[in-house]
């Protein structure tokens, strides 16, 4: 090794400093490989999940791998080395008895039916996004989504009818979008005082998650939630059996189906566009923020809900992959505050106002 050779003669600072180099590029080494092995611990999160590991221990309060092989009906041996895998990545916590238990993060985000569930989503981006990121390289080489080569799907114009090209990925696409919500909804809803819109709109609202919560803490608004005529079916139905008895009719909201590129949107003070932007070219985004516009009186305003970039630190990080992950899977990308005003400007919404409560969701609030 080169650190360990012995110096060239001329005392202490060629060894220091070249003791330095080497602890620099140890440093260096240690970065790559956490960046190369990324994809692992991904997916020993999304195989626990798979297998149910977080529920069993949920469920017992605890239990040896041996346990949680009978009830995920997998192999001792590897679920041991997978729920190792898992203490290591700070999911489980390891008992001196080789008992395992959820930490924090597992029992708020991975057990199913927790309040704060991220299930749903941990499982879709375990599924078709994983899948699509598989082809990177020549989603960059033809800088378009994936769609074809990852699912058997040409979807290029319309990247949601691969999205939905099956009932079961519609329902695990909506149930991942909505688990967002339960963290950030009321963040996002209350970095501007929304109060003075009477009728709101969520565009693109998908099974109405957030705009249950609009109607929540606003209630002197009406809300409504437009979708495309599928999703919106399918929330109907949701909407009818989630009444559970005894817990009282939460804000009821009201659906409409529709394409919001085509069909006549519903008349409101405030559209809602909650990741909506983010997977469309500039263009379609003018042409909706228009429409939106068009759909609203003099007062109307939007207000826009995205992972806007920002100067640094690791939320751009994640948010740059992101936009990475809309190459693949939309025909959109991750834009910064400046690029929505810009596209709202446009559109004939002269000012945007953007906050940031905390998260991976920015507020921009635009007035006609
Ligand atoms: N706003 C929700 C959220 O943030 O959880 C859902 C965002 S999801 C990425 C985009 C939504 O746009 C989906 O619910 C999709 O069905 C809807 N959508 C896509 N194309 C549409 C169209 N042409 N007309 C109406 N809705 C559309
Ligand atoms: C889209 C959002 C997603 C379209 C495709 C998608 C996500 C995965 N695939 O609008 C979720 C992106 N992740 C977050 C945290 O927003």
């Amino acid at each position: 090794m080169a650190s360990a050779e012995p110096g060239p003669g001329r005392g202490g600072r060629g060894v220091a400093a070249r003791a330095r180099a080497t602890r620099a590029r140890d440093r260096a080494f240690r970065v790559l490989m956490d960046h190369a092995h990324g994809f692992m611990a991904s997916q020993v999160l999304f195989a626990a999940c798979e297998l149910g590991v977080f529920d069993v221990l949920a469920a017992r309060g605890g239990a040896g791998a041996e346990a949680v092989a009978g009830a995920a009906n997998s192999d001792p041996r590897a679920t041991r080395l997978l729920m190792d895998a898992c203490a290591g990545l700070g999911l489980l916590r390891a008992g001196p008895d080789g008992s395992f238990s959820n930490t924090a993060l597992a029992s708020d985000f991975l057990v199913t039916g927790s309040p704060l569930s991220q299930r749903g989503m941990l499982l879709y981006l375990a599924g078709t996004t994983y899948r699509c990121w598989a082809h990177l390289a020549d989603g960059v080489r033809e800088g378009r989504n994936q769609y074809a080569r990852a699912v058997g799907v040409a979807a290029v114009e319309d990247p949601f009818a691969a999205i939905y090209r099956s009932d079961a990925e519609r329902r695990l696409f909506a149930c991942a979008l909505r688990e967002t919500w339960s963290v950030w909804g009321g963040r996002v809803l209350t970095a501007f005082d929304l109060s003075a819109f009477q009728r709101i709109c969520d565009l693109g609202g998908g099974t109405g998650a957030l705009a249950r919560q609009a109607a929540r803490l606003y209630p002197g608004s009406r809300v409504t939630v437009f979708d495309v005529p599928d999703v919106v079916a399918a929330a109907r139905v949701e909407e009818e059996e989630e009444a559970e008895p005894g817990a009282g009719p939460g804000p009821r909201v009201r659906f409409v189906g529709g394409d919001f590129f085509r069909s006549r949107l519903p008349r409101a003070d405030l559209f809602i566009l909650a990741r909506v932007l983010h997977d469309w070219t500039d263009g379609a985004c003018v042409r909706l923020l228009r429409r939106a516009g068009g759909a609203c009186g003099a007062g109307g305003a939007v207000l826009v809900v995205e992972a806007a970039l920002a100067g640094g630190g690791a939320e751009r990080g994640r948010a740059l992959l992101l936009s990475l992950n809309m190459l693949l899977q939309t025909r959109g990308r991750e834009r910064s505050g400046a690029e929505y005003r810009a596209l709202a400007a446009r559109a004939g919404f002269p000012r945007l106002r953007l906050r940031r409560p905390g998260g991976p969701y920015a507020a921009m609030l635009a007035r006609k």
